[in-house]
């Protein structure tokens, strides 16, 4: 194993419910570091940006909307294993198919409002957390 950073959101169903510190409970409990971390609203281009891997779907233009629908909090999180640790602590998309005690087994409201992104491999992680943070932004 090695020490890896991966890229989360705390999604906009979850900061209106006040949830941000709950979840980075989970996260640091776990072994995962948050070395960067802001609080943005996301722009519609820069919803629809981020999640193009998807346009084709049907609930791109619905996802892109959500995301845009208030604030988010995007973070780097590091630690061995970050990518797949986090997507072990995140659970399934879809709450309902999700492992109990995982964040989306706990917090999402749907399989669109689920509470919490994460990066699905290393190479999405590196893009990802260059698309949202300069270099001087992270720590260490
Ligand atoms: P992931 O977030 O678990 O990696 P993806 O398949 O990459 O899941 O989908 C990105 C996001 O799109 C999901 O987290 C969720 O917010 C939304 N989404 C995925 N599938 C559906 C769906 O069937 N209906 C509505 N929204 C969906
Ligand atoms: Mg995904």
């Amino acid at each position: 194993m090695a020490v890896e950073r991966t890229l989360s959101i705390i999604k906009p169903d979850a900061t209106r419910r006040n949830l941000t510190g709950k979840i980075n409970a989970i996260f640091e409990e776990n072994g995962l570091r948050i070395v960067a971390q802001k609080r943005i609203w996301m722009s519609r281009a820069h919803a629809k940006e981020f999640y193009k891997v998807h346009a084709e779907r049907p609930f791109y233009a619905s996802l892109v909307d959500f995301m845009c629908s208030g604030p988010v909090v995007v973070q780097v999180l590091e630690g061995e294993n970050a990518v797949a640790k986090n997507r072990e602590l995140m659970g399934a998309t879809d709450p309902a198919k999700a492992a109990p005690g995982t964040i989306r087994a706990l917090f999402a409201e749907s399989i669109e409002a689920n509470s919490v992104h994460g990066s699905d491999s290393a190479e999405n992680a590196a893009r990802e957390i260059a698309f949202f943070f300069a270099q001087t932004e992270i720590v260490g």
